[in-house]
């Protein structure tokens, strides 16, 4: 079968004719429907020896829907035939964080050659995918490949940093979103189908702001001199009680930090990098609340699944065929995919 590998450092990935993976064990195969293409993608793409535990070669694609194609003599939990999709983190299957479906915060992590499908281990962006187990597939019954691909990890990472929000985001309340890509403008719908908040959104780009603009936001604005100023204006000077980056440069930590209310919770999701002083007494607001959340669980996962099955969230996406993934990586370094990439087999 065809796969996209990446076989050396800082090396664009390559297609290859690699043998179709026979499941052994609990092990399940998929037939690939639909791979979504992530930011993270380019980061293990461009990373330098050494940098990530992942052994070479192997088959990208950690956000993944398709069909069960084969079972492991042990498998359970599964069907040939039945639609899913992969819970892309892949802990160490045995610490108490992965034995109730929160591998994206297992205890061994740092022990780990991999983070998961496409991600040290063989993903997606093949014909066949081959899952550890059952535990990590969510059926999607006849939901499209292409929105359900894209639920595994930009559905879910948006899902859960937005439920560690929302205990604080009830009637009244209003929340900014930084950044509307394919993260983002799944953050703005969860935020008006799962709490009372209001939202601002945030972008650079014009399009990205139509964009929030479809999903539901209250009001959108591009990146100016005044940018904080015009969102204290949206809250009648009091400031935002939440915001999402997903960004997370220095500039948008600092926007996030200008914007909030005393008692405000700033959640970065962005890989941007950026940094922020906290120090007593100093800038930052009283009350506040920083956190890191990532991916997500796998019962959230099912929770986002719904969601998409019940049409309260609908990922906007760019199909290309696998044989075009160059192209669509190309396309999402120079910020030119409208919302998510998702790679078809061809
Ligand atoms: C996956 C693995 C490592 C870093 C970041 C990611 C994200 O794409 C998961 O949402
Ligand atoms: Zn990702
Ligand atoms: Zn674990």
């Amino acid at each position: 079968m065809r796969a996209l590998r990446l076989t050396a450092w800082g090396e664009p990935p390559t297609t290859a004719e690699v043998e179709r993976p026979v499941p052994r064990g609990a092990e399940v195969l998929v037939r690939v429907e639909a791979t979504g293409l992530c930011h993270s993608d380019l980061h293990v793409m461009g990373a330098v020896p050494g940098a990530l535990p992942y052994r070479l070669p192997f088959t990208l694609g950690h956000e993944v829907a398709g069909r069960i194609a084969d079972l492991g003599s042990e498998a359970d939990g599964a069907r040939v035939g039945d639609r899913v999709v992969l819970y892309g983190p892949w802990g160490c299957g045995a610490c108490d964080r992965c034995a109730t479906g929160r591998d994206n915060y297992c205890d061994r992590r740092d022990t780990l050659a991999w983070h998961g499908a496409g991600l040290g281990r063989d993903g997606g962006m093949a014909e066949y995918v081959l899952a550890p187990s059952a535990r990590h597939l969510v059926p999607i019954d006849d939901l499209p490949a292409d929105q359900a691909a894209p639920l595994s990890d930009a559905g879910l990472t948006s899902y859960h940093a937005v439920a560690g929000l929302r205990h604080t985001l009830g009637k009244g309340t209003t929340t900014a979103v930084i950044g509307v890509g394919g993260l983002g403008h799944l953050a703005v719908q969860t935020l008006r189908a799962t709490t009372e908040s209001r939202v601002l959104a945030v972008d650079v780009r014009e399009d990205a702001l139509a964009l929030a603009d479809r999903s539901g936001a209250d009001f959108g604005t591009l990146v100016r001199a005044d940018t904080a100023q015009v969102l204290r204006a949206r809250t009648g000077g009091t400031g935002v009680d939440a915001v999402l980056d997903f960004v997370g440069t220095t500039q948008t930590l600092e926007l996030a930090v200008g914007v909030l209310r005393p008692g405000g919770e700033l959640a970065v999701v962005g890989s941007g990098g950026g940094r922020l002083a906290v120090s007593k007494p100093g800038v930052l607001p009283p009350g506040f609340k920083f956190s890191l959340p990532f991916w997500g669980t796998r019962p959230e996962l099912a929770e986002v699944v719904a969601l998409a099955r019940s049409g309260a969230i609908h990922v906007e996406t760019e199909r290309f065929p696998l044989s075009a993934a160059s192209e669509a990586i190309d396309r999402l370094r120079r910020g030119r995919v409208r919302g998510r990439a998702v790679l078809v087999p061809d």
